[in-house]
């Protein structure tokens, strides 16, 4: 086991969480923007062995436990990112991790079929756990043009569970719009607890 060079001699006072399935970009989004040396339970997957995007994008490993990376917030404070595996047969991590959460950012394929039926499921997981009262959702691997009409009908979808969730395009790899995603999620409103 790796040994772990983390010292952690700090109080967080938010935790944002980064959800969404597998291989979208939760571990790379909180290692380009964690000012920590992130904490990280990635093991090699045949998961990722097989699945041909997985293997176009280099990516050997799945996170099996959770990341953990901090963040200084705008008004100075310090947030701790977790990011949960994206795999189900991990999920006992999202019953410990999401319940306990300040804001949630979750991380969608904008490029895949499928996509509406993946994002209900994530949303009705944070809603069964009461993590979807301040939520923004990150639709990834979107065209530059494409934007509005790839939105549309994540917008429509999310709306039924959260009717104020910002939702954005965002590379999970580009620190601006990971910055953009959790700050969304930290200031997004809090929708009334009986309209979710
Ligand atoms: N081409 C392209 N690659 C991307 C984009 N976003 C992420 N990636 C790549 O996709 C892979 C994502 O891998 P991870 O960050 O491990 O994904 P994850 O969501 O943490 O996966 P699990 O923890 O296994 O569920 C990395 O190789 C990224 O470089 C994108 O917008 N375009
Ligand atoms: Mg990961």
């Amino acid at each position: 086991m790796k040994p772990l060079k983390v010292i952690l001699g700090h109080t967080t006072s938010q935790q944002v969480v980064f959800v969404g399935p597998f291989g979208v970009g939760k571990t790379t989004a909180l290692r380009v923007i964690s000012d920590i040396a992130v904490v990280n339970t990635d093991v090699a997957s045949s998961e990722a062995c097989a699945d041909p995007e997985a293997q176009r994008q280099g990516k050997t490993e799945t996170t099996a436990g959770f990341d953990y990376g901090e963040w200084r917030f705008m008004d100075g404070s310090r947030v701790s990112l977790i990011g949960v595996p994206g795999q189900e047969r991990f999920k006992a991590m999202w019953d410990v991790m999401l319940p306990r959460s300040s804001a949630i950012v979750l991380w969608l394929y904008g490029n895949r079929e499928g996509q509406m039926a993946e994002c209900a499921k994530w949303l009705q997981a944070l809603a069964e756990r009461k993590a979807i009262a301040r939520l923004a959702v990150a639709v990834t691997r979107v065209p530059d043009g494409e934007a509005e009409q790839a939105l549309t009908p994540y917008r429509q979808l999310i709306s039924r569970y959260h009717p104020l969730a910002p939702v954005i395009t965002a590379d999970p790899r580009r620190q601006s719009d990971v910055i953009q995603a959790i700050t969304m999620a930290l200031t997004s409103p809090y929708a009334a607890i009986e309209q979710l």
